[in-house]
């Protein structure tokens, strides 16, 4: 088995409900568990600001699928949520990235581990912290490090977890 963290992403339509649903897909995933939810955070806009605030989450995965397959299987959940491809950082009824699978580096142009920019997101490392304080993230440092350096600014616990 392998751990996978994922990080989810929702600003358009019922993002709540979205991520919600996102992770009842997940729970779903062939040949994998889904261990560990954290809360919901509402999170302003990075990279592109013209666009509704995000509802953003991080859960944890053990999966015997290969970082390959996984990444085709979220990217099947995206579809079924109705996610448009337009641009970078477009709004996005569902976004689902592989933030770390089993501390692997790998990097091609589907995928990239860990993920490239998760380190400097406080939208990923405040989930990520909440449900996984001591996981050193690539040669970044740990989880809680990296929130305490990035700061909660923009961002709001949503809900406690599910
Ligand atoms: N995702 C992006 C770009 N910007 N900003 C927030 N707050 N949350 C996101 O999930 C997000 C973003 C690209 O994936
Ligand atoms: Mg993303
Ligand atoms: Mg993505």
């Amino acid at each position: 088995m392998h751990l996978a963290y994922v990080a989810l992403g929702a600003n358009l339509d019922d993002p709540v409900t979205q991520v919600h649903a996102a992770f009842d897909a997940l729970r779903g995933l062939p040949a994998s568990r889904l261990l560990r939810t954290s809360s919901l955070y509402r999170t302003a806009p990075v990279g592109y600001a013209e666009q509704p605030d995000f509802i953003n989450a991080v859960c944890l995965i053990d999966t015997t699928l290969s970082a390959q397959a996984l990444l085709a299987a979220l990217h099947d959940i995206e579809a079924a949520f109705g996610r448009e491809r337009s641009f970078r950082n477009a709004p996005r009824t569902l976004d689902l990235d592989i933030i770390d699978y089993a501390h692997c580096r790998h990097s091609s142009d589907a995928l990239t581990l860990p993920h490239p920019r998760a380190h400097e997101r406080s939208f990923v490392m405040l989930p990520l912290a909440e449900i996984a304080p001591d996981y050193a993230l690539g040669s970044y440092g740990t989880a809680a490090g990296l929130a305490e350096r990035l700061g909660g600014s923009g961002i709001d616990l949503f809900s406690p977890p599910i």
